[in-house]
């Protein structure tokens, strides 16, 4: 069968903040026009100002306004957009979203709504991986029947023991349990909150790796069947689940590892015929490597992403929407140098307070290799209704020590008056002989910020 090749004139970005800017950067070098959605505590957001058009979508909380379907679909009938940009958040992953998008008549500018739902379901995901020959950690390989179901697992696996949600993910409703008596308990309480929390109560187990590094690839795929992937992304650097700095390639792996997951990727892909961008995550312990979770959307951290491989992922995820083949087919794409992003959360970086309000004084940083993505400008006030994260401060090197040379350069120079951000406990972090050796696992910036060592 042909496929269609669409030309999108205007597409709608159901979104806000830096990556609403950052899509909309991306639309604007391919000729493409843009809506902006807002909500009444964005009148006068960057992403607004920035669109050819803006609509109004309802009050501040999201879920009136970037998560208010109808209000976005009528947002899109009315100012005729061709496509949908979901972002990262909000109704990225939302399956019923892009299905009722795509029933529209309108392009969702991502998966396909199965794949997001396959990928949302952690069991059936883990299910599709052990199909397709992807290594998952042991554990009960699918949802847990009762409690006398969980005990007979942990004692074939060996405590300690994970249970997690098949509706979760990112770390939503997990608990460890070290014994069959915690055990017994953690599955009581892990389902009672899995049904209140997702409406699904299913829940199942793994062995709790202790102290993994968390290693994601990006792939791209078309709708011609070809599918490449751009390296991978070290993730480690995290506090309570949320990341703030990444880097790629991670330091931890060489070259014959990266190429082993890198076909893995290319084979999930395939297998399940998938379409567009999207990451495979995986935990890396003892030189094994497990996969957890899909991710059906672009992310936070694409730019390391970007940096090393030259390529455009938003450019290209847009013009694979479009029906285009990618404009590098090759699977081996050539990986160049180092890259760092802290992520930039307007929070006090001792207490991790939010800290919304006036930016009184903005400097970006420059110079060659530093990029910021930001929706940040002087006078702006942050607002307290959204994610605290404002920038990206993202950096490139030949090596990954001149990558992290300029990256205290450029968090040196970085201004942001007004509010309190976690600027100051970049400084520390990329200042640290852990962080300089690569030695890092998900534990440590917990450690650091309790002992101050990494
Ligand atoms: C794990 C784990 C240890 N053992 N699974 C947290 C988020 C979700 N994507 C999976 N997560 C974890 N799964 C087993 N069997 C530790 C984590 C985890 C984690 C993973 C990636 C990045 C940050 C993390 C922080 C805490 C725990």
């Amino acid at each position: 069968m042909a496929i269609e090749i669409k030309k999108f004139k205007k597409i709608l970005i159901a979104n806000r903040g830096e990556i609403a800017v950052r899509i909309h950067r991306a639309c604007q070098e391919l000729g493409i026009q843009t809506v902006a959605v807002h909500s009444t505590a964005d009148n006068d957001a960057l992403h607004v100002k920035m669109a050819n058009e803006s609509v109004c979508i309802g009050p501040a909380q999201a879920d009136k306004s970037y998560l208010n379907i109808p209000a976005i679909l009528s947002a899109a009938e009315v100012t005729d957009v061709e496509a949908i940009h979901p972002g990262y958040g909000f109704l990225s992953e939302n399956a019923k979203f892009a299905q009722i998008v795509e029933k529209l008549g309108f392009t969702f500018i991502g998966p396909k709504h199965n794949h997001i739902t396959l990928m949302g379901d952690k069991v059936e995901a883990i299910k599709c991986m052990i199909k397709t020959g992807v290594p998952t950690i042991p554990g009960s390989g699918g949802a847990i029947s009762d409690v006398e179901d969980a005990v007979k697992i942990a004692n074939k696996i060996g405590y300690p023991v994970l249970i997690k949600a098949a509706a979760g993910g990112g770390g939503r409703g997990m608990q460890v349990a070290h014994s069959d008596l915690a055990l017994r308990k953690a599955v009581l309480i892990a389902k009672a909150e899995a049904k209140a929390a997702f409406g699904d109560d299913r829940i199942y187990l793994e062995k709790f790796l202790e102290k993994p590094r968390h290693i994601e690839v990006q792939i791209l795929a078309d709708m011609h069947g070809n599918v490449i992937t751009l390296g991978e992304r070290d993730c480690s650097m995290q506090r309570r689940y949320q990341k703030i700095i990444e880097e790629s390639p991670s330091p931890a792996i060489n070259d014959k590892q990266r190429k082993y997951i890198s076909d893995l990727c290319v084979k999930i892909c395939k297998d399940i015929g998938y379409i567009g961008c999207g990451t495979v995550e995986f935990l890396y312990e003892n030189d094994e490597f497990y996969f957890i979770e899909m991710n059906t959307r672009l992310q936070v951290e694409h730019p390391v992403t970007e940096m090393v491989t030259g390529v455009d992922l938003v450019k290209e995820q847009i013009n694979v929407a479009m029906g285009h083949e990618l404009r590098i087919k090759k699977n081996d794409i050539e990986l160049r140098g180092h890259s760092i992003e802290c992520r930039i959360n307007a929070e006090n970086a001792e207490t991790f307070r939010p800290s919304p309000g006036k930016v009184t004084e903005y400097f970006v940083p420059g110079g060659p290799d530093v990029r910021v993505d930001s929706c940040l400008y002087n006078n702006c006030t942050i607002s307290p209704y959204y994610d605290a994260m404002v920038a990206k401060l993202i950096v490139h090197g030949s090596t990954r020590e001149e990558a992290i040379s300029r990256l205290q350069r450029a968090l040196n120079e970085f201004i942001v008056g007004g509010v309190d951000t976690i600027l100051p406990l970049h400084q520390r972090l990329v200042s640290t002989n852990a962080f300089a050796k690569g030695e890092y696992n998900i534990h440590s910036v917990g450690r650091f910020i309790e002992n101050k060592r990494l």
